[in-house]
């Protein structure tokens, strides 16, 4: 079986060599880019902090598949197995809920670095960096649908609090694993109904923001971005973080833009947003997701945008300045079968661009010859980009083809189904 790995690997070099592609380097590059698994597709955003494990905000995760992890060592062993299938270079993107308290409850104005020593330790272990986010939802602080756009600036300032902390924990996962660590602050603030003041809560949270982002940490640690969104339940008809706000936000005070795939309209599509705004913005964070019918957070297939976003990471060469991070969470299957074929999808699309021989396509276009742009485009397709990937997992001891399937099933067996 290796034997045959390998010669389809040679025969696919050789198809993509003819069209001035260099395979080899396409996957040194490749395993180089990191993509950020998020922590909470292992136990549906419940987090650790107490027993009520109650998901608000407007994001919903349905399903109840056996074996969700019920504690931080649980989770970690679980991405520690999802590890094992996914190739390439990973970070974990962990939030606030998932400190470690030892038992006792420790509210979201008074986290510290020590409740995320642990994941720390591991992470060094592992040899992978951390991401991190407050977590601005699920919390009797945001029972009226409002955070940091409150009327009430003692409900404001609580969490004007946690987003301060929380930078400081992220600050310290750079300051430790020496790899900066990205902050993405997300909330669900809006209206159900028609707003009478659209304006009011977004001058609340462009104050509050301003707050929590006084304090000049050194980006070698620690980076801000900030998520938008377009509506969510129970924010139907205003959100207050809205994309013009935060585009404006992230160009006046210069953090990263945050562009999720399911946050906008459902025929808008982020690919076509990161040149545009890669003109303007130093850095973008991607939460890649796979909205159907609405943000619903499935997982990532290889589908047409998926292709879109890759290639336009690649296209433009803006491997350093387009931070990957995935963001879906599913109840409803094996939740490391989810990382894994998300993550997977991830960085086949992410191979499958870097094998495009995009100087051919690009001189057709300025030509003004269409018809090999979408001719050679087609034929890309049944390319033998599959035997590379192969030859790429292989190469990196992780399984090749279907085989990874086998071991998530072992592994249910013997730990998830015993939780
Ligand atoms: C919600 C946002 C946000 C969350 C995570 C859990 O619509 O996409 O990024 O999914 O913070
Ligand atoms: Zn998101």
């Amino acid at each position: 079986m290796f034997k045959n790995i390998e010669q389809s690997f040679q025969i696919a070099k050789e198809a993509y060599t003819k069209l001035g592609v260099d395979v080899d380097l396409a996957l040194e590059k490749l395993d180089l880019i990191p993509i950020s698994l998020h922590c909470w597709q292992g136990d549906d955003v419940g987090g650790f902090e107490s027993d009520s494990k109650e998901l608000t905000g407007g994001i919903a995760s349905t399903g109840s598949y056996p074996g969700k992890a019920r504690n931080a060592q649980e989770l970690r062993q679980d991405l520690e197995k999802a590890f094992s299938l996914i190739p390439g270079k990973i970070k974990v993107n962990l939030h606030a809920i998932y400190l470690e308290n030892e038992g006792t409850f420790v509210d979201r104005d008074q986290i510290e670095p020590k409740h995320f020593a642990n994941w720390v330790a591991w992470a060094k272990e592992q040899g992978i960096g951390l991401d991190f986010n407050p977590t601005i939802f699920s919390h009797k602080n945001f029972d009226d649908g409002l955070s940091l756009s409150h009327p009430d600036a003692s409900i404001r300032n609580f969490w004007i609090e946690h987003v301060k902390r929380s930078r400081k924990i992220s600050e310290y996962f750079g300051k430790e694993l020496g790899i900066s660590s990205i902050m993405n602050i997300w909330i669900p603030d809006g209206f159900k109904d028609l707003p009478a003041d659209r304006l009011g809560p977004r001058k609340r949270l462009k104050e509050s923001l301003d707050a929590c982002l006084e304090e000049r940490i050194d980006p070698k640690y620690h980076k801000d971005a900030v998520e938008s969104k377009l509506f969510g339940i129970g924010s139907e008809s205003y959100v207050v973080g809205s994309h013009e706000f935060y585009m404006g936000y992230a160009l006046e005070k210069k953090t990263l833009l945050c562009l999720d795939s399911g946050h906008f309209h459902p025929t808008e599509v982020i690919s076509n947003k990161i040149s545009a705004l890669s003109l303007y913005l130093d850095e973008l964070l991607l939460h890649v997701s796979r909205p159907v019918r609405w943000d619903s957070d499935h997982v990532v297939v290889l589908d047409d945008e998926l292709l879109a976003i890759a290639q336009e990471i690649v296209r433009h060469n803006l491997f350093n300045r387009i931070n990957i991070g995935l963001d879906f969470f599913d109840g409803s299957i094996n939740r490391i079968a989810a990382w894994a074929i998300g993550t997977r999808n991830m960085r086949k699309a992410l191979l499958l661009a870097l094998l495009e021989p995009t100087k051919i396509l690009v001189e057709a276009e300025q030509a003004f010859d269409f018809t090999t742009r979408l001719a050679l485009l087609e034929e890309l397709k049944s390319f033998p980009w599959h035997a590379v990937w192969d030859y790429y997992c292989h190469k990196n001891g992780i399984p090749v083809g279907l085989n990874w399937l086998e071991e998530v099933k072992t592994y249910e067996t013997l730990v998830q189904k015993t939780r």
